[in-house]
């Protein structure tokens, strides 16, 4: 009997631990979801022959919170985190923001070993696949950088993805939902050109090029290049588990 009464209140707390209760003080368990992000450029996507014309994109860098965007504010000017990832690739400097952000209820970088750089950086090709736990109200972001510039990286406009359209998960290819976001760290060259890019630079080194001091904005809106569509570089569905 103690075993039994032992085993309730252990799902208990469980449930108290992973749900969240909805208006009617029901707990309500979280949603699983599948997330992929596929790097769907091709050779010649951009004008170079850095990367033979392909996008590589680096490990997509995520959190699954509530309320404000705890990655970057368009307008606003970038963290130590976005500037990493978006100059150099990097999500060391973003996981430890997101790891102390009190509105984040889980982070980690997706990484897609193997590839032409049998690292973690997700080439043309490549995908990476993992899951997120959600309740109604939490919301998705993550940033990727767009390798074949100075500063640049892939993430959702308005704030974040809300994963449930009132008590019902999401489902389906998020692609229109994204932008690609100058960091505003870095001075820019077109895509594929200059000699502070991160294919040209020390793979390993950060920081590199001439700084800038402006605020997170579309690519498109600060500058006249000639930028790839969304949906010629990146993919990305997300699907509620039955
Ligand atoms: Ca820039
Ligand atoms: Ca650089």
């Amino acid at each position: 009997m103690k075993n039994l009464f032992s085993i309730f209140l252990l799902l208990g707390v469980v449930a108290f631990v992973s749900g969240c209760e909805d208006d009617d003080d029901n707990i309500v368990l979280p949603t699983q979801f599948t997330v992929v992000i596929e790097n769907v450029s091709t050779p010649q996507t951009v004008a170079t022959d850095r990367a033979n014309g392909t996008v590589p994109l680096s490990p997509p860098t995520y959190a699954v919170f509530t309320g404000d965007d705890p990655m970057f504010t368009p307008g606003e000017k970038a963290n130590l985190g976005t500037a990493r990832i978006a100059e150099d690739g990097f999500p060391t400097e973003m996981l430890s923001i997101l790891a102390s952000a009190g509105n984040v209820n889980f982070s980690a970088a997706a990484e897609s070993p193997g590839g032409p750089d049998n690292g973690p950086a997700l080439f043309a090709g490549e995908s990476v696949t993992f899951s997120i736990s959600a309740v109604p109200g939490n919301k998705f972001q993550f940033e990727t950088m767009f390798v074949q510039s100075n500063d640049w990286f892939y993430a959702f406009t308005g704030g974040g993805l809300e994963l449930f359209n009132g008590n019902t998960p999401i489902s389906g290819d998020q692609t229109s939902r994204l932008a690609v976001y100058d960091a505003g760290t870095e001075q820019d060259t077109a895509p594929g050109t200059g000699p502070d890019q991160k294919p040209v630079q020390d793979p390993m080194a950060t920081n590199v090029g001439p700084d800038e001091d402006v605020a997170v904005a579309l690519a498109s809106s600060r500058h006249a290049f000639t930028i790839p569509a969304n949906n010629a570089v990146i993919k990305v569905t997300i699907t509620p588990q039955p």
